[in-house]
């Protein structure tokens, strides 16, 4: 049988293995981008990107809005998952349905089989901010996997070991990028060191991130 190895088919389902329990499809979801684009500024409408502080009174350079059941959010009394957005006081925008299977469909594809994310929390990055090296540990399920999206400009990628002190390596990750990851990666520190300067027509000179969790909050 002839096998075009090289067919942008083939390579979408090929993802690279940078550990046992994290992998990164590259462009996987770039046939995808006008119907994620435009769920994504639907949503932004009922909850626009805010800007939150951290229990230590930092402003975060990163705007964030969330959709799904539970949102991320944080302010002096903590970091946590809620139901309602502080914004609105309203629940949170529904999660699009081509969100849920998508994030599904690429945790299934790196070997996570019971994926069923019940908040997906959107980042956006403009020029000049950054997240500092952190652990994802909110959630109560640590056994679930994290699905991340990226669109838009480029990023610089810290990733970590589980100690803060460990060596990081850095990853670019690109507009249309999926990164899986769970096991015991899921407490690896990890963080954005900048956005590469840059325009497109999907999010400006912005990059906009999709991590979707299984927050262990409920019985899905
Ligand atoms: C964690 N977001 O929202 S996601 C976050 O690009 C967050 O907005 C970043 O960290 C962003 O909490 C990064 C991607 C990611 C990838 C690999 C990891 C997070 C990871 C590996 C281990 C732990
Ligand atoms: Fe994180």
């Amino acid at each position: 049988m002839d096998v075009d190895l090289f067919s942008s088919a083939q390579r979408e389902s090929c993802p690279e293995y940078f550990s046992e329990h994290t992998c990164l499809f590259r462009g996987g979801l770039l046939t995808r981008m006008s119907d994620i684009v435009s769920e994504l500024e639907n949503l932004l409408l009922s909850e626009p990107f805010r800007r939150v502080v951290t229990p230590g009174g930092n402003l975060m350079s990163v705007g964030m809005s969330s959709c799904g059941a539970l949102g991320w959010t944080s302010d002096h009394a903590g970091y946590r998952y809620v139901a309602i957005s502080p914004e609105t006081g309203l629940p949170w925008p529904d999660m699009p349905v081509t969100f849920y299977q998508l994030a599904v469909y690429f945790a299934g594809q790196a070997g996570y089989h019971c994926f069923k994310p019940d908040s997906c929390l959107i980042n956006c990055y403009q020029p000049g901010s950054a997240m500092r090296l952190h652990q994802d540990k909110d959630e109560t399920d640590l056994s679930a996997p994290v699905v991340s999206f990226s669109l838009g400009s480029a990023a610089e990628f810290m990733w970590g070991g589980t100690e803060r002190s460990a060596p990081w390596r850095m990853i670019h990750l690109y507009h249309g990028d999926v990164l899986v990851w769970g096991g015991e990666d899921r407490l690896c520190f990890h963080g954005i060191r900048r956005v590469l300067p840059g325009w497109n027509p999907w999010t400006g000179d912005c990059r906009i991130n999709l991590t979707f969790r299984q927050t262990g909050a409920f019985n899905l």
